[in-house]
């Protein structure tokens, strides 16, 4: 099973992780991604849903029109592994052609 990271681990992933921080009260990292129109930010949606299903690892996310809230976190390891650190360069990866903020 794959490993929580350490606190060190984590915040030094942060650091090259643009708009990505800690979660109060909870080990998970968080990004509210926001788009010019909600076209965009359901793009973004479907297009980061295809590489979580792809790795079998998914997000907790919420959308209100163009904006999307976005914290992961590995259920299985019960706190921030490399697969959330994976995943939010994708999604910086796949926010950046739309200049999503
Ligand atoms: N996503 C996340 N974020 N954490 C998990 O632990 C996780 C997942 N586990 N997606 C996967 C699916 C697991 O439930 C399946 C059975 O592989």
């Amino acid at each position: 099973m794959i490993e929580k990271l350490t606190a060190t681990a984590r915040a030094n992933a942060l650091q090259e992780l643009s708009g990505w921080s800690e979660v109060t009260g909870r080990d998970a990292i968080a990004k509210t991604f926001s788009f010019k129109d909600f076209n965009e930010a359901f793009g973004f949606m479907a297009r980061v849903a295809l590489v979580a299903e792809k790795n079998d690892h998914h997000p907790e996310w919420r959308n209100v029109y163009r904006t999307v809230e976005v914290v992961l976190t590995t259920h299985d390891a019960g706190g921030v592994t490399a697969l959330d650190v994976d995943l939010a360069r994708a999604m910086n990866s796949i926010a950046a052609p739309f200049g999503a903020k």
